[in-house]
């Protein structure tokens, strides 16, 4: 719409906004977003699903999109596949990425082969956010026999954050919550892994801190409620807690089981991504494996607690609405 001026007074600008789209890949299906940000732009991981008709999920590399406004991604292509690990067969499932000392560290679940059966956590290693990303050491960090949870995906989902002291720590879990600081080598723990409980708890766990406060996000069940995942936080005043349930962020994704958070801060303002299952491609509709990332501007209170989140089907609006 065209804006006109009366005689004599000064012409109204109009506010300059630029709409994103949600969801924010649309040629193929991704899921279980990791958000960093590294010399200005942000970096967003994503497992690639190629899953067809009723297969689960059949997630089968991990890919690097970038922006520096949150609107315009560009496509970095594959990163690693989870056979780069020689000791794992399948499953590109979460990761999360963080830069030391000029190199990247990724942490991702994967599917061992018939050496230690079941999901375990790799770390690879790469000079650049955009890889290529290579095994760092060349057997699970963890694997299923290191944990012992109720089934054999419970090593899944890890992320990573480091302290103010500089310690790196890494949180990760399905069903339970591990967790353990990691050595300064980045592949090795500096302590025996320990567990702890967070209300309504499944997996999917994101760690970050903002003022004083530690904050961990999760996809979790409350079944009187919902039998889908939901986003859930805790909070803490140290990196190891205690924890205390602070709420929900976020209901189910549309058509989806699963949902999962990548948080940040990004020039000044804070985004949750996530997943869910309502984009179609050709043929093939969403569903429980063919999900696809998301993201919307994400709210803090005075005190630290984080506003519900409803999920937009047309995207960000950037600069946010106050
Ligand atoms: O994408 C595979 C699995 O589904 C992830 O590891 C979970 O967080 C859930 O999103």
């Amino acid at each position: 719409m065209a804006l006109t001026a009366c005689a004599g007074t000064p012409a109204p600008q109009p506010a300059s906004s630029t709409q994103a789209t949600n969801p924010i890949i649309t040629n193929i299906f991704t899921a279980d977003p990791a958000p960093i940000v590294h010399d200005g732009r942000l970096y967003l991981y994503v497992g690639h699903d190629e899953a067809h008709g009723d297969q689960m999920f059949n997630i089968t590399e991990w890919r690097v999109y970038s922006t520096d406004d949150m609107a315009h991604w560009t496509d970095h292509g594959a990163i690693m596949k989870p056979t780069d690990f020689k000791w794992a067969i399948r499953d590109a499932w979460a990761s999360e990425p963080i830069e030391r000392d000029g190199k990247f560290w990724l942490y991702t679940a994967v599917e061992h082969d018939e050496t230690d059966v079941g999901k375990s956590i790799g770390v690879a290693v790469s000079d650049s956010p955009t890889g290529p990303f290579t095994d760092a050491l060349g057997h699970a960090l963890v694997a299923n026999s290191d944990t012992d949870g109720p089934h054999v995906w419970d090593d899944i989902d890890p992320t990573v954050f480091e302290d103010d002291d500089g310690t790196f720590w890494l949180y990760w879990g399905n069903a339970n919550l591990y967790y353990a600081p990691l050595a300064p080598d980045m592949i090795s723990f500096a302590a025996p892994i320990q567990k702890v409980d967070l209300t309504n708890f499944e997996e999917g766990p994101w760690l970050f801190k903002r003022g004083d406060l530690y904050y961990m996000a999760y996809a979790g069940i409350d079944e009187a409620e919902n039998e889908n995942e939901q986003l859930y936080y805790s909070t803490a005043p140290t990196v190891t807690g205690p924890w205390t349930y602070s709420g929900k962020i976020m209901g189910p994704g549309e058509n989806s089981f699963t949902i999962h958070p990548g948080i940040v801060e990004f020039q000044g303002d804070w985004y949750l991504f996530y997943h869910n299952a309502a984009l179609s491609i050709g043929e093939e509709d969403g569903a429980i494996g063919r999900r696809s990332v998301r993201a919307e501007h994400l709210y803090f209170n005075e005190d630290g607690t984080i506003q519900p989140v409803t999920p937009t089907a047309e995207g960000l609006t950037i600069p946010r609405r106050e």
